[in-house]
């Protein structure tokens, strides 16, 4: 399959590990497919559940995949272009807080860019009931602590905030800041401002695309 969308075609029902094919780079890639939550066929590309991986990484290492795929980890922003620069893809977030309250935000538009563009964020058409954190992003390139490409001319928006994100000035949204389980102390904490502002770190969190 090139997708979790075709696998749950052919049959594969369970969520979990499936290789797929990525025909723009003839490779195979090992992903992570959802195929319960609405209707399934989702390819998860983040997911942040206990804090053992360390997000705070550099632009080389956000190009590639870090982490576990059956636990936290980062599919990598070549593959993301890879995955999403041909046909239409829709982006869903889960995300839950502390007394397991859970809420998720779906756009029914989301591509990333190339490296020529600095994997530039493309979302729109938010619906769900998390709020929009993420439209604030809309246009933006990626930034790491090594790369300053946001939109803050004082600051490195990463190096603040402490993750790996399409800054702007800075965030509405910092899904790769730190996991501080359930603190509230800080804008490095991974977080979504319309859920539970800018300074909650969320228990569990995951980003998830597939074909429209
Ligand atoms: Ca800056």
């Amino acid at each position: 399959p090139t997708s979790c969308k075709e696998a749950l075609a052919f049959g594969r029902i369970e969520s979990g590990i499936q290789r797929i094919y990525i025909p723009g780079n003839q490779k195979t890639l090992e992903v992570y497919c959802d195929q319960t939550t609405d209707n399934g066929s989702w390819l998860i590309f983040q997911r942040r559940t206990d804090g053992s991986e360390d997000f705070y990484r550099t632009w080389g290492e956000y190009q590639g995949m870090f982490g576990n795929i059956s636990n936290e980890f980062w599919l990598g922003n070549e593959n993301l272009h890879a995955l999403t620069n041909n046909g239409d893809y829709e982006l869903r977030v889960e995300l839950k807080d502390c007394e397991n309250a859970t809420r998720f935000a779906k756009f029914s538009s989301f591509s990333i860019g190339s490296a020529q563009e600095n994997y530039t964020l493309n979302v729109s058409g938010y619906s769900g009931d998390a709020g929009d954190a993420l439209s604030y992003h809309n246009g933006k390139p990626f930034s790491t602590k090594d790369v300053d490409n946001d939109s803050h001319q004082g600051i490195n928006c990463a190096v603040r905030d402490h993750g790996g994100w399409w800054y702007n000035s800075c965030f509405a949204s910092n899904l790769n800041g730190a996991y501080l389980k359930c603190q509230t102390t800080t804008t490095q904490a991974s977080s979504w401002w319309t859920f539970r502002g800018d300074k909650y770190s969320l228990k569990f969190i995951e980003m998830k695309f597939r074909p429209k």
